[in-house]
C-alpha cells in the first residue's frame, strides 16, 4: 500500500523538491503552505503520479493548523510521514539591532508552527503504532554565527525538539530524525534579506552551494530505509563549506 506524507512549506525550496521526489517514488502527498496558487500548480504537475491534496494555512495560527488537519478527506487521514520543513530566516542583524517582528516570525514558524502540526498528527501515528517524522533543522541548530542569534536559537530548539520527540515517541515505534542542511540555494536568503536579490545572490557566489534537490534526495533516502533503520540526526553541507563561517569562496 502507498504511504502518505504531509510536507509543510511545500510551495518552494526543499519542501517542493521533496514533494517531487516523493511523487516520483509513489508516495501520496499532502502539500501544505500559505501560497495556495503555488501549491495548486505543484498539485497539477504531480497528480498524474500520486494522490495529492493541498492544505493552505498559516502554520503560526494554531487553530488554522488543527482546522486544516481536521479537514483532511478520509483517504488522506492516515499520515505515515511528516516532513517538518516550514521555516524561515528573517534578518541577520546583531542582537542589539534585531527587529522584534522578525524574532516573532522565526520563533512562531520554525518552533511553534512545527510543534502545532506535530501535535495535530502524532496522535494518529501513536494509534497506528508507526510513523516517521523528519524535522528539517539546520547547521544553525548546531552552531551560532554572527547575526544568526534568534534564527540559530530557533534551529537549536528544533534540534532539542527532535531529540525529545525521539525519546517520547520511541515506545510507539515512531521514527524521528533531523536533517540539518548548511548552505542551500533557495529563496531562503531572499526572505532573510527581505527581497534584496543582490544580497541574497552574494550568499551563494564563489562556490557551489547545495540545491534543494540535493537535500530532497537525502530526505527520500531517509524515508526509504527499512523500518528498523532510523537516521536520527544528519548534517549536510556543500563540499566548499566547513562551518557556518568557513566557506571556501573563490571570488
Ligand atoms: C540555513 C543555514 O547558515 O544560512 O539554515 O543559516 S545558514
Amino acid at each position: 500500500m502507498r504511504k502518505t506524507a504531509l510536507i509543510t512549506g511545500a510551495s518552494s525550496g526543499i519542501g517542493r523538491a521533496t514533494a517531487r521526489i516523493f511523487a516520483d517514488n509513489g508516495i501520496n502527498l499532502i502539500i501544505c503552505g500559505r501560497r495556495k496558487e503555488r501549491l495548486e500548480k505543484l498539485q497539477k504537475q504531480l497528480r498524474a503520479k500520486v494522490d495529492i491534496h493541498v492544505l493552505d494555512f498559516d502554520i503560526r495560527d494554531k487553530s488554522a493548523v488543527f482546522k486544516a488537519y481536521d479537514s483532511l478527506p478520509e483517504e488522506f487521514s492516515k499520515i505515515d510521514i511528516l516532513i517538518n520543513n516550514a521555516g524561515n530566516a528573517h534578518g541577520l542583524s546583531p542582537i542589539d539591532q534585531g527587529d522584534i517582528d522578525d524574532w516573532d516570525a522565526m520563533m512562531d514558524i520554525n518552533v511553534k508552527g512545527l510543534l502545532y502540526i506535530s501535535k495535530a498528527i502524532i496522535p494518529s501515528m501513536i494509534k497506528n503504532n508507526t510513523g516517521q517524522i523528519i524535522n528539517i533543522g539546520s547547521t544553525a541548530g548546531k552552531e551560532v554565527y554572527p547575526g544568526g542569534n534568534v534564527y540559530c536559537a530557533s534551529k537549536h530548539a528544533v534540534d532539542a525538539i527532535n531529540q525529545a520527540m525521539r525519546i517520547d515517541l520511541n515506545q510507539y515505534g515512531i521514527r524521528v530524525g533531523a536533517i540539518n542542511p548548511g548552505l542551500v540555494e533557495t529563496e531562503f536568503s531572499e526572505v532573510r534579506f527581505k527581497g534584496d536579490r543582490d544580497r541574497a545572490k552574494q550568499v551563494y557566489q564563489g562556490y557551489t552551494p547545495l540545491t534543494a534537490e540535493d537535500v530532497a534526495e537525502i530526505i527520500y533516502f531517509t524515508v526509504s530505509r527499512p523500518a528498523h533503520v532510523n537516521i536520527a540526526d544528519l548534517i549536510v553541507m556543500p563540499t566548499d563549506q566547513a562551518s557556518s563561517t568557513i566557506v571556501n569562496k573563490k571570488l
